[in-house]
């Protein structure tokens, strides 16, 4: 049984290393924990693309370069808020009710915030977002939020169709450009008060992955591959960067960078969107589709870890942190051992693989409320369940209860 206490966890890793060794239990990933600076070494100095960014900020982007020589963090999208069977119930959480722990990362939603509602697009308040991220973080998770936004013109996310260049659009000299500003600033302002209180009781701002305009590669946002020219969408995102970063100051935020499925487009092109190293932290992909043979291709395992080994490889080669940024089966989850036989498996085919920081599988939505069969982690009795206990036991994976402190950062190494 997995220990499930972050420092008892650390503490027995490192004194009992050597028995480790001879215990044979598959915990090879753990056995230089004691040792795990000299990764961040083998990854070379890594720094935030922020000159200057909150001591939290840095300490986690630090902490998940040197997590990931040992552990891949598991996350889940809204994992406070509600599950298949309950809403906005305090303290709940489908993934500690199988598995015995909350994620180890947070992931939160927040389009329609532009437009300064008070819920965002799955109705989850804003006000008690705020909370559940702050109670997320002060237990030591991670947080990343994802931003499915508007477009000015009146549209979702996902309303494509007759679009003329919307991306040139919101860009400086386009029709709505301000108001995209607008819209920016209120999204800002929303990131800005997310913040905690150290123990010196002084505000911090909660360290957050920021993962706008994802999935750039498909073609299902306005911010798609076919509605724009590669030029326009790095502007789309420097722009975000410059305008929340060096206009707004938000310190605390750590940029992530995820394209579609990698099974849809050649390596090479993964580039094509990339906004520069100046403006990315997180190297990630987000990817439904690959595993289970999704793409018609039998070995959708290797598939997957091929594409991670190479997100892993090239995010080391530029001192960035590599994640799977979205994932989960497609569909929702129906196979009783896709957790253990499709994902662990697809982080272990290849060594390096299994290198990413973290993984964050998608929001369980409520059955009654929202939309039934659209869940990612097992609830309790799903079929799947026992599967996901074995993953979350893995030595590999690790949850929130399994988390060293992400937010403290004592200098040795290349950190600081
Ligand atoms: C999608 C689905 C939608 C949801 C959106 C934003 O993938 O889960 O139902 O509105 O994410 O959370």
């Amino acid at each position: 049984m997995k220990q499930r206490n972050g420092a008892t966890h650390r503490m027995f890793l490192t004194a009992l290393s050597a028995m480790f060794l001879t215990l044979s239990c598959g915990s090879e990933d753990r056995m230089d924990m004691g040792d795990n600076r000299a990764g961040v070494e083998r990854g070379g100095a890594i720094a935030l693309s922020n000159p200057s960014p909150t001591e939290e900020a840095s300490a986690l982007f630090q902490n998940l370069n040197q997590v990931r020589q040992n552990a891949v963090l598991f996350g889940h999208q809204d994992d406070l808020a509600y599950g298949v069977e309950w809403r906005e119930e305090a303290g709940r959480s489908d993934v500690k009710e199988v598995a015995g722990s909350y994620p180890a990362v947070y992931g939160w939603e927040i389009g329609h915030i532009e437009h300064g509602a008070e819920k965002n697009l799955d109705n989850v308040p804003f006000r008690k977002m705020r909370e559940w991220i702050r109670e997320g973080y002060e237990r030591g998770g991670v947080i990343t939020i994802s931003w499915h936004a508007d477009h000015p013109s009146g549209g979702s996310s996902w309303d494509v169709e007759g679009l003329e260049r919307p991306v040139a659009q919101v860009l400086p000299g386009g029709e709505y450009h301000q108001t995209f500003m607008t819209w920016m600033a209120r999204t800002a302002d929303f990131l800005e008060r997310l913040t905690s209180v150290d123990e010196g009781g002084n505000e911090i701002g909660i360290p957050v992955i920021f993962r706008p305009w994802h999935e750039m590669s498909g073609s299902f946002f306005w911010w798609g591959d076919a509605f724009s020219t590669h030029e326009e969408y790095q502007e789309l995102y420097r722009m975000t960067v410059r305008y929340f970063r060096d206009e707004r100051e938000l310190d605390h935020l750590i940029w992530a960078y995820s394209p579609n499925s990698m099974s849809e487009f050649e390596r090479e092109d993964y580039w094509n969107w990339y906004p520069g190293d100046e403006y990315v932290d997180v190297l990630g992909f987000d990817d439904y589709y690959t595993t289970w043979g999704g793409y018609g291709d039998e070995d959708g395992v290797g598939r997957l870890s091929g594409h991670l080994a190479w997100l892993v490889e090239a995010a080391e080669a530029r001192g960035k942190v590599p994640a799977l940024t979205e994932t989960g089966e497609k569909d929702g989850l129906k196979t009783d051992d896709w957790y253990t036989g499709q994902l662990l498996k697809s982080l272990k085919r290849e060594p390096a693989a299994k290198r990413i920081a973290y993984l964050l599988v998608w929001r369980n939505a409520n059955r009654a409320t929202d939309r039934p069969d659209h869940f990612y982690a097992p609830y309790p009795g799903h079929s799947s369940a026992a599967d996901f206990v074995m993953f979350a036991e893995d030595p590999l994976i690790w949850l929130g209860d399994d988390l060293p402190s992400m937010y403290e950062w004592d200098g040795d190494g290349e950190g600081e």
